[in-house]
């Protein structure tokens, strides 16, 4: 499925309204969605996710004011983002920004910190990621300022280089101490594939998605509050963990560095909770090597198996998963067609990531949609996505 034509066409009329103007630009930067390696972005793990076929789209063009203008479509918000309060996050008149405002500015404050030009500009932007889902709306919104800079800025990053910048918004700038993953596959995605990311060295490689499997996302429409506190204190967990098992294993620098082995052999001298947390931060990297030659040799099945035990692991050793999620993920699991299904992203609702036979996709997604909506009451969003290129210029 190639990007809908609809908000393009829309952001363009509303540049135009606003600014009186044609944009000179327009371009797009995906969501993404994550098939394996939850929550070990940051432990310096594996992660393998796609990018994906729903985008930020902005259209742009130079402004000569002291500021940029930047206006939110799907908000119906509009914002003043000026290089002399931007540290201060208020805009020029002193009000602070507005919060969805952060993400341009914050990437606007990383580029202007390493000395890289950003120059003012008038922005429209409109996304069709879902906002809040676990499908990186955030990055993608980075990844699309961060495009939009780079070409009225006159210089030119490797896509991983600008996915760095954008990162250091999220974790300077927003606050959210994220890791490389949503960034990375906003910039890097490629048409068709999935990436493999080693979240430590930063090399990546595609590995093919079988021509007869679809990739089937199913948002529950349940977003929880205080993710943001429980995220933190996942990555407190996992790094005290670590400070713990330096006494048996001192060469170790993150949970990537331990085996399941020491691992098995060690979580008694761990607190209960960081053990848990640990556990399954260590197996789901072990997960996460293994899927490469599975996908390689194009097996599926143990793929989708590997999801679904991520998944399990997600929900008792993490805990990270809600009764919609729990619902949502067993309904697909028994649906003819479904190789694996799990919770994607950090989790408290959000969505539902399915690796479904491309000819049952339609059939699932209706019967997932329709089975939940009856358990739950509540209408889910149920899409069949399909890998996409990285955030370029249109
Ligand atoms: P989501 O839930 O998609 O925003 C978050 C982190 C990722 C990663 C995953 C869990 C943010 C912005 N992103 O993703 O870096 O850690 O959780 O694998 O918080």
């Amino acid at each position: 499925m190639t990007p809908t034509m609809q908000p393009i066409e829309q952001i363009a009329k509303i540049f135009k309204d606003t600014f009186g103007h044609e944009p000179a630009h327009i371009a797009r930067a995906p969501g993404r969605v994550n098939l394996l390696g939850e929550h070990v972005d940051y432990n310096g793990g594996f992660v393998l996710p796609a990018a994906i076929d729903r985008a930020t789209f902005i259209a742009f063009a130079p402004s000569t004011t002291l500021h940029s203008s930047v206006l939110a479509v799907d908000l119906n918000q509009s914002a003043l983002i000026a290089p002399s309060t931007i540290s201060e996050k208020t805009q020029p008149d002193g009000t602070p920004l507005p919060d969805w405002a952060h993400y341009p500015a914050g990437v606007m404050w990383s580029l202007l910190k390493e000395n890289l030009a950003a120059p003012n500009l008038n922005a429209v932007f409109a996304s069709d990621v879902p906002r809040g889902a676990g499908l990186s709306s955030s990055a993608s919104v980075e990844m699309a300022f961060a495009v939009a800079w780079q070409t009225l800025g006159g210089w030119t990053l490797p896509p991983m280089q600008l996915a760095l910048l954008a990162q250091q918004a999220e974790n300077e700038y927003v606050g959210v101490k994220s890791g490389i993953m949503d960034q990375f596959a906003s910039a890097c995605g490629v048409e068709g594939k999935l990436l493999l990311l080693d979240c430590r060295s930063l090399e990546w490689k595609t590995l093919p998605l079988p021509e007869h499997i679809s990739i089937v996302i199913a948002d529950t429409a349940v977003r929880r509050k205080l993710t943001s506190g429980e995220y933190n204190n996942r990555r407190a967990a996992c790094e005290e963990a670590v400070k713990l098992l330096q006494n048996h294993l001192p060469e170790i620098k993150s949970l990537r560095d331990v085996s399941v082995e020491d691992f098995n052999r060690l979580a008694n001298t761990l607190p209960h909770e960081a053990a848990m947390r640990a556990r399954h931060v260590v197996e789901e990297i072990a997960r996460a090597r293994q899927a490469e030659p599975a996908l390689e040799a194009g097996n599926i099945q143990l793929f989708g198996a590997l999801m679904n035990a991520c998944h399990v692991s997600l929900r008792d050793l993490y805990e990270v998963s809600c009764p919609e999620l729990e619902t949502m993920v067993a309904i697909a699991q028994a649906l003819e067609g479904c190789y694996g299904a799990r919770l994607t992203g950090a989790g408290f609702g959000g969505c539902t990531v399915n690796l479904v036979e491309k000819n049952l996709a339609e059939k699932f997604s209706s019967a997932l949609a329709k089975k939940y909506e009856d358990e739950t009451g509540i209408a889910p969003g149920v899409f069949i996505t399909h890998p996409s290129a990285g955030a370029s210029l249109l």
